[in-house]
């Protein structure tokens, strides 16, 4: 355990890095309400916590605008959100949603009267839009859907891979409001013969040193109408390490394309070419997106979530009463056909009874559910959950392996103790 003056000096030290890394002596202000205090350390508020893998723990750390959160990398801010915040509601509170970025060089001050958006490559007519183009362009879009981290849950992969070790809180619910892409698309003026659209963002690598981030959609995705550009979440404005001023929000799919302070967009007539495609962020091409571990495969770029499913009332190693009934309650969430069944095991699979469904956010939305389990004696059980969307889609028993660590899914198992 660290001490109090360690703590203090761990945030001082991270705030100094997260506040040196663009060199802004304005970030704080124009970071608006972000907290930089310190945080007393109580069970509630822990000062680090142990994620359930070998060289699992993490320190909690303070970023702007966030709450303490795990911290995977100051540098760039890789941070995980706890599973206890998923118990609190269906959205996931700006405060305390996960961040990830791949360089360090990202923005902490950015004017939104200066701010533009540009887009152009196989258009008509190649635009520069402000904030309040975009917000004047068409009717405001909202949408609930999950961001995911590709590698979401990778620290518990076995064998272990290389990449950042995460806990399951690489992952969270918001509302999005913005427009949809199609608008700005249209109004540009796509081409024919346009293949695809790239997207890149303010941030970006160490002088001369790696492949900037940029990623792309086709572009029939591109102009589903559902692909949006969002400048809200959970009906605020977006906070400066979750995309600032402007991200893209791809329902349905990995966080990986979720690019954010987004300012180019390009149609492209032929397919996209760059490192965060063709070599980063691909799966093995076939029905699992998994392999033996020691052999090979084609690989293709991830795509869709899969589906998932967590407890999220109870931790492992919890005590409850037997004898007494307990509300369980949790999540699950898929790649976009929706969530139509929930089940709950009490025995480590041998028996399922079925969760009760939580009100309908939407396909792309976490959707609650709720089961009673009564411990009819003291003893160790194992809760497990296991859910099912409208295409059959559901989650293995056994954990599928992939040499990325990515699109983890395997059916959760939660020890509880009966009393
Ligand atoms: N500009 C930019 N956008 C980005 C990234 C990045 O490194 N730079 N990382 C992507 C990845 S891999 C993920 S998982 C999500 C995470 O979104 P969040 O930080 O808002 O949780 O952002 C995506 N958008
Ligand atoms: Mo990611």
């Amino acid at each position: 355990m660290m001490n109090k003056i360690q703590r203090l000096h761990l945030e001082s030290e991270q705030r100094r890095r997260f506040l040196g890394q663009a060199g802004a002596i304005g970030a704080l202000s124009a970071l608006g309400g972000g907290t930089l205090s310190a945080f007393a350390a109580d069970s509630a508020n822990p000062a680090s916590v142990t994620l359930a893998f070998a060289n699992g723990k993490r320190e909690m750390a303070t970023f702007p605008q966030k709450r303490p959160l795990i911290l995977q990398t100051a540098r760039p801010p890789q941070l995980e959100t706890p599973m206890r915040v998923f118990n609190e509601g269906i959205l996931t509170p700006n405060d305390a949603f996960f961040v990830r970025y791949h360089w360090s060089a990202i923005p902490t001050s950015i004017d939104p009267r200066t701010y533009r958006l540009k887009i152009g490559g196989n258009v008509n007519t190649p635009l520069a839009l402000s904030l309040d183009d975009l917000k004047a362009m068409s009717k405001a879009l909202q949408i609930i859907a999950v961001t995911q981290c590709s590698g979401n849950s990778r620290g518990f992969s076995m064998p272990r891979v290389a990449g950042g070790q995460s806990g399951n809180g690489a992952m969270g619910n918001a509302r999005w409001t913005g427009v949809p892409l199609k608008a700005v698309l249209e109004k540009a003026g796509v081409k024919a013969g346009s293949m695809q659209v790239s997207f890149n963002g303010l941030d970006h690598p160490p002088v001369g040193n790696g492949p900037d981030f940029i990623k792309a959609l086709d572009i029939d995705h591109a102009l589903d109408g559902e692909v949006m550009l969002a400048w809200q979440m959970n009906d605020v404005d977006l906070p400066m390490l979750n995309g600032y001023p402007l991200r893209l929000i791809v329902p349905g799919y990995y966080g990986t394309y979720w690019v954010k302070h987004l300012s180019d967009i390009e149609v492209l007539d032929k397919p996209f070419s760059g490192f965060w495609m063709n070599t980063a962020y691909r799966i093995p091409d076939n029905d699992c997106a998994c392999i033996t571990p020691g052999t090979t495969s084609t690989m293709t770029p991830i795509r869709r979530y899969n589906v998932r499913s967590f407890i999220t009332s109870l931790s492992d190693g919890e005590k409850i009463k037997s004898g007494q009934s307990n509300t369980l309650r949790g999540i699950a969430f898929d790649g976009g056909y929706g969530i139509t069944g929930v089940a709950i095991s009490s025995d480590g699979g041998k028996t399922w009874q079925a969760a009760k469904l939580g009100e309908d956010f939407g396909k792309y939305s976490f959707r609650e559910w709720t089961a009673i389990f009564t411990p009819p004696q003291a003893g160790i059980y194992e809760l497990k959950v296991r859910a099912i969307n409208r295409i059959g889609q559901s989650q293995p028993m056994d954990a599928l392996w992939n040499p990325s660590g990515y699109m983890r899914n395997v059916v959760e198992t939660t020890r509880v103790v009966a009393i």
